[in-house]
C-alpha cells in the first residue's frame, strides 16, 4: 500500500505540471485559448515583487481584450463580477473585477510569462501575480484557466 501523498496546504489535487496554455472563458465576448505567443502579442507590463521583476499582460487588459460580456461588463456589473484563476493542480484563486478595474482598485495584477527576463519554466508558461498582496498565496502557477463569473443576485 502506498503512503498518503503529501499535499501543499492549499492544493486541491495532486495533478499538475507545467502548463503551456490557458482558457479564458465565462462572461467574455470572445472566449479564447492563450499560449505564450498570444500573450506576447498583447501590450506588455512589468511589476516588481520582492527581488523579482515579472513581465506579462495586465489581467485587466487581457479581460478588456477578450471583451467583458453583458452581465459582467457594465459599470455596476463589474462590481459584482470576479475571475477564478485555476492552476494545473486545481489551485484556485479569485480576483474581484473591481480590484483590477482602472476606475476602482486599479491593481496591477499580471498574467506573467517571464521572471527576470527568463521564462517561468516550473511555474508553467504563465502565472497570475498579485503584486500588492502581502504574501504570494494568490499567485497561481501553471495557469490553465481564467473564468469570469457574476455573483448571483439575492434578495
Ligand atoms: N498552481 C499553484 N500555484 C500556487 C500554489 C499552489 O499550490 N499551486 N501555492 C501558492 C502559494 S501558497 C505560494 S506561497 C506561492 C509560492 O510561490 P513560489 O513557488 O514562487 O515561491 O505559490 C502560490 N501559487
Ligand atoms: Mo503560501
Amino acid at each position: 500500500m502506498r503512503p498518503p501523498a503529501t499535499q501543499h496546504l492549499h492544493a486541491t489535487s495532486t495533478r499538475g505540471g507545467p502548463s503551456a496554455q490557458f482558457r479564458l472563458v465565462g462572461a467574455v465576448a470572445r472566449p479564447a485559448t492563450y499560449d505564450l505567443a498570444a500573450l506576447q502579442a498583447l501590450p506588455a507590463a512589468s511589476v516588481t515583487v520582492g527581488e523579482h521583476t515579472y513581465t506579462g499582460v495586465r489581467l485587466w487588459d487581457l479581460l478588456d481584450a477578450a471583451g467583458l460580456a453583458p452581465g459582467a461588463g457594465s459599470r455596476r456589473e463589474i462590481l459584482a463580477s470576479y475571475v477564478v484563476a485555476t492552476g494545473s493542480d486545481g489551485y484556485r484563486v479569485i480576483v474581484a473585477l473591481a480590484e483590477i478595474a482602472p476606475d476602482f482598485g486599479n491593481q496591477p495584477d499580471l498574467v506573467a510569462y517571464a521572471i527576470d527576463g527568463a521564462p517561468l519554466t516550473s511555474g508553467g508558461f504563465a502565472r497570475l501575480v498579485v503584486p500588492n498582496d502581502r504574501k504570494g498565496g494568490r499567485h497561481v502557477s501553471n495557469l490553465v484557466s481564467l473564468e469570469v463569473l457574476v455573483a448571483p443576485a439575492t434578495r
